[in-house]
């Protein structure tokens, strides 16, 4: 299972995206702190908010196998600039939540998960359920472990830790 850090603004649906996945009923608790589990790191929105905590947040993701930027689909402006995947060792995905509601503007909002480099976008109704089982497949994958001495092989490659190695090539 890979860990899945999750970021964006405030009332996004990081907590309820967590809540849903688990298969819980969706229950408001507001993200006071950053939560660590097993499985998931919640953040609250207002660190996505600030420019001083965001270097924060790249910090977290060292601790999870996956990034992902949390938007809801009637999001009224982008949080995220372009190429955010670039200062974040780690691969990025993009959520989209509230695919329900009235204002939802999904195309836009995988314009913005694009230009931010997102290699993945889940569509998500975290009240239904509807789309949830694509990201839990997507997560359920084991990532590949690396020692060190891979790591630096696909380094020396200019490919990032969690590509595949390309065709013909294989570990020293
Ligand atoms: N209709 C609808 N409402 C949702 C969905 N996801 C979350 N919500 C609602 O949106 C509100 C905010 O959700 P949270 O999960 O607390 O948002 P958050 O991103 O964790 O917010 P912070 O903790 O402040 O950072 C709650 O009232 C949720 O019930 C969804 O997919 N559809
Ligand atoms: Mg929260």
């Amino acid at each position: 299972m890979k860990k899945m850090f999750l970021m964006g603004r405030s009332e996004a649906g990081k907590t309820s995206l967590t809540q849903a996945l688990k298969g819980e009923k969706l229950h408001y608790k507001k993200t006071q702190y950053t939560n660590i589990t097993d499985d998931m790191i919640d953040s609250p929105g207002e660190y996505a908010e600030s420019k001083y905590f965001s270097l924060g947040l790249a910090c977290f993701s060292f601790e999870a196998d996956v990034v992902a930027i949390v938007q809801s689909a009637d999001e009224p402006y982008n949080l995220f600039g372009q190429c955010l995947h670039t200062f974040i060792q780690r691969p990025l995905i993009g959520v989209i939540t509230k695919t329900d509601s009235s204002y939802a503007n999904i195309p836009m909002i995988r314009l913005w998960m694009e230009d931010a480099g997102c290699e993945r976008i889940f569509e998500v109704n975290n009240v239904t359920g509807e789309g949830l089982s694509e990201l839990m497949e997507y997560l359920e994958e084991e990532p590949e472990r690396l020692t060190l001495e891979q790591a630096k092989f696909k380094q020396s490659l200019g490919i990032n830790e969690w590509d595949p190695l390309p065709p013909g090539v294989s570990y020293p």
